[in-house]
């Protein structure tokens, strides 16, 4: 599932001709602004930092993102690869000579304004970012997922040194008071590629520590190094031996711990498993209603996933776990969601009104044919845009659910789950059959944007409303 799925993911969607920002500037506001300068919008980098700092490279985005709010003001900012030396594929550089700069853009809603203090540039791959404030300072962190070395048609690059699985090392940038950042090397060994992850302080010792999804282990900084802590598979459930695969971890909370989910060997079977002590141990064992569908795969750094909630106030749990169909024999890549309780049993249809326990349409998830074989916005966001403890789901990828030409997201009301309206128009038509999407979505800031997979990062699509 793992591969098949990491061929699937890759979101698309396709052209545009009205990709102005809808958030106008005033009449008045234009008039001066013309007067002292021009007004910003969309990515702005300060040019001539950048030509001075960064000679010879050129601006180009890759496709995974990670955000936080580094300044504080509640806005969700974005981390993002924003230029490079040299021609650089999806999950690894193609020459030894590639370095890669990344940096925190300012969320401003109608642009984002590159932090100079907060840029990093390494030789490796890219895999995406996941942020968090690793060491309980206040200040959040970077840890940089690297993915893999490509391994066939290019030269073994020099800083490649295991004997592995084509990975390459990951690293973790620890912010100095937002002044800058100091790195710290998670050496890959003979791991696997690191691709997704979770951030939390599960020992509760006042460390993060991160869960990869490329080894049964974790680390943990000790100010000084991160360390590895190996973990064991326990892979009897209800006294059955089971062959558990796809080990993802997906979510972390006060209430559960760290979770993951898992496959019984590629099968319509799947597994909830929590960390007991150094075990990864099986909790919960549930099918999936589709043949050949199962849980959203992270594979370029996405995380949450997934929600995890006492909905009904009874003291059990319910597992809100975003799937997708991935019979590709005879439909893209479709996005669906699944609500397990904690003895296995699928109830979806309790917690989700009838509207939004369907798989989502093509229309919604904006999935073109004929463009080889791709598809469209497939994972859900979760937020708590009202402030009432319950958090709010958003499909296709955080813009939202289509219907009658506006958008909608899901709101839980007397029991269920239900379409709440979100505002006029549907924002996720981005059609361009050359540039495949990565959306970003600020929820409770009414922003949208649309990242382009290795393009130019000035050809972002911004419809923030
Ligand atoms: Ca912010
Ligand atoms: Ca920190
Ligand atoms: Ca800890
Ligand atoms: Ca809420």
């Amino acid at each position: 599932m793992k591969k098949l799925l990491g061929i699937l993911i890759i979101l698309i969607c396709f052209s545009c001709n009205k990709d102005l920002p809808n958030n106008s500037i005033s009449k008045q506001d234009t008039i001066v602004t013309q007067i002292s300068s021009q007004p910003k919008v969309g990515f702005v980098i300060d040019t001539n930092w950048f030509k001075n700092t960064y000679p010879g490279y050129w601006i180009e985005t890759h496709r995974w993102y990670g955000y936080g709010d580094f300044n504080k003001d509640g806005k969700k900012d974005l981390v993002v690869m924003f230029a490079t030396n040299s021609p650089a594929n999806i999950n690894h550089q193609k020459d030894t000579s590639g370095r890669i700069v990344i940096g925190v853009f300012i969320n401003h809603k109608t642009y984002f304004e590159l932090d100079t203090n907060l840029v990093y540039s390494y030789l490796g791959g890219y895999n995406g970012v996941n942020v968090a404030d690793i060491n309980h300072d206040g200040y959040l962190d970077i840890y940089q997922m690297t993915g893999y070395w490509e391994g066939s048609q290019y030269p073994k690059p020099s800083y490649y040194n295991n004997s592995g699985h084509g990975g390459m090392d990951s690293y973790v940038y620890i912010n100095n008071k937002n002044k800058g950042f100091i790195k710290y090397t998670i050496p890959v060994e003979d791991n696997a590629g690191s691709t997704t992850s979770i951030i939390y302080d599960n020992n509760k010792n006042g460390m993060d520590e991160i869960y990869l999804s490329s080894c049964q282990c974790y680390y943990e900084f000790n100010n000084n190094t991160f360390v590895k802590n190996e973990l064991n598979l326990d892979k009897t459930y209800n006294g059955i031996l089971y062959d558990i695969r796809v080990l993802t971890p997906k979510y972390a909370d006060n209430k559960t711990g760290i979770v993951y989910l898992a496959s019984d060997n590629f099968s319509d079977t799947y597994f909830i498993l929590k960390i007991e002590g150094n075990k990864i141990v099986p909790k919960i064992k549930y099918n999936v209603p589709y043949h050949l569908s199962g849980f959203t795969d992270g594979t370029n750094g996405e995380r949450e996933e997934m929600y995890i909630e006492d909905l009904n106030k009874d003291g059990k749990l319910e597992y809100i776990i975003p799937s997708g169909i991935f019979n590709t024999n005879t439909t893209p890549y479709t996005p669906y969601l699944i609500i397990i309780d904690e003895v296995g049993n699928d109830v979806s249809s309790t917690y989700l009104d009838s509207t939004i326990s369907k798989p989502l349409t093509y229309d919604q998830m904006n999935w073109l044919t004929n463009h080889m074989g791709m598809t469209g916005f497939i994972y859900h966001t979760f937020a708590d845009v009202d402030n009432d403890g319950i958090k709010e789901i958003f499909p296709a990828s955080g813009i939202g659910y289509k219907k009658d030409n506006d958008t909608y997201y899901y709101k839980f009301i007397n029991g269920k789950y239900r379409l709440q309206f979100y505002h006029t128009g549907w924002f996720g038509n981005v059609v361009d059959k050359n540039t495949n999407y990565w959306p970003f979505v600020d929820e409770k800031n009414n922003v949208n944007v649309f990242l382009p997979g290795e393009k130019d990062l000035y050809n972002t699509i911004f419809k923030s409303f």
